[in-house]
C-alpha cells in the first residue's frame, strides 16, 4: 500500500520522537507513579490478530464468531501510514494451540514498516520469546505461561523485564488463558499484582465481554487495574469511538488497543492518533 500525503510522514516523524522520549522519560524513572504527573498523551496500538495466516477479528474472542479482513502485512502497512508508532500482533492460532507460529510474519513486517511490534498468543516458553524478540518483536504479550509454567514466566520476567507485557485477559473479574478458553482462579488484579513484583511495567487488560463487541471500553474496570497494580496499563477490547479514547486519556491510561473500530471504518485512525497525542 502506498503512503499518502507527504504532509502526514512528516508528522508521523515527528509523533515518532515525542512517543520515544516520552518513554525514555518514564523509563528512567520507574519507581515514580502515573498517578503522580499528568500524562501527555495515550499511545495506541492498532490490532493485528492473525487466524490461519488471515487478518481477523472476533466477537469476544469466539474461534467461530469471526470476520476476515486479510493480508496482516498488508494492513500493517496501512496502520503505519496512517502515522501508528506501535502494531499489536496477535497469534490467534498460537493462542488456541499454544504453539508459537507467526515469527515470520513479523520480520516481514519488521523489513516492510518502520514501526514497534508488540506481539503475543502462543508464547508458552523462553525460547517462543527469545524467537518472537529475535524475529523483530519489542516486546512480548504473556498471559497462559504465567498460569501454567510460572518458574518460566518469573525467569523470562527476570530476564526481558522492559520486554513482557502482563497479558491480563479477564472474564468476570477473573484471569482467564488458552485462548480465553479456561478460566483460573486468579483475580485479575492479584495477577496484575504478581507481575509488577517481578519487575514487569507493562500490561495488556483485556475485558472479554467486551471484545470485539463495539460496546464501549471498560474504562473504571481498566482504571482500576492501573491504580491497584501500578503497572502501566494498555486497554483492550470493545474501544468503539474517540470518546472512548478521550475518556482512556482522561483517566490516565497508558495506552489502548483499536481493534474492530479501525477496521470497520468506525474510528479513522488518523482522527484517533491526532486525539491521543494532542
Ligand atoms: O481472542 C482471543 N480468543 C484471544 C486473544 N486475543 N485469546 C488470547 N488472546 C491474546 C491475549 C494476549 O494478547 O489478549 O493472546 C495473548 C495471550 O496469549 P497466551 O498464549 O500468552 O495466553
Amino acid at each position: 500500500m502506498q503512503a499518502s500525503g507527504t504532509d502526514f510522514s512528516a508528522q508521523s516523524i515527528k509523533g515518532k520522537e515525542a512517543v520515544r522520549s516520552y518513554e525514555k522519560e518514564l523509563a528512567g524513572d520507574t519507581n515514580k507513579s502515573v498517578w503522580e504527573g499528568k500524562r501527555r498523551f495515550m499511545i495506541l496500538f492498532p490490532a493485528i490478530d492473525i487466524l490461519d495466516g488471515k487478518a481477523v477479528r472476533l466477537y469476544r474472542g469466539e474461534k467461530d464468531r469471526v470476520t476476515e479482513y486479510g493480508d496482516p502485512i498488508e494492513f500493517a502497512e496501512k496502520w503505519a501510514e496512517a502515522g501508528a508508532q506501535w502494531l499489536h500482533i496477535v497469534d490467534l492460532s498460537g493462542a488456541f494451540s499454544g504453539k508459537s507460529g507467526i515469527d515470520d510474519v513479523i520480520s516481514e513486517i519488521r523489513k516492510r514498516v518502520d514501526v514497534r511490534i508488540q506481539s503475543g498468543g502462543g508464547l508458552r516458553k523462553i525460547e517462543d520469546i527469545e524467537c518472537r524478540l529475535e524475529a523483530g518483536a519489542d516486546r512480548v504479550v504473556i498471559g497462559t505461561m504465567a498460569a501454567y509454567h510460572p518458574d518460566e514466566f518469573a525467569l523470562a520476567a527476570y530476564k526481558f523485564p522492559e520486554k513482557i507485557v502482563a497479558g491480563i485477559d479477564a472474564r468476570g473479574g477473573m484471569f482467564a488463558v488458552k485462548g480465553w478458553t479456561e478460566q483460573t482462579d486468579i483475580t485479575a488484579v492479584c495477577f496484575g499484582k504478581k507481575c509488577k513484583k517481578m519487575g514487569i511495567r507493562h500490561a495488556l487488560f483485556t475485558d472479554i465481554a467486551k471484545d470485539g463487541a463495539m460496546e464501549g471500553v471498560n474504562v473504571s474496570e481498566t482504571v482500576r487495574m492501573q491504580k491497584e497494580t501500578g503497572l502501566e496499563v494498555i486497554a483492550s477490547g470493545g474501544i468503539s469511538s474517540l470518546a472512548d479514547i478521550r475518556n482512556l486519556k482522561e483517566s490516565g491510561i497508558y495506552g489502548a488497543v483499536l481493534g474492530k473500530s479501525i477496521y470497520s471504518g468506525a474510528i479513522d485512525l488518523r482522527e484517533a492518533l491526532e486525539l491521543a497525542s494532542e
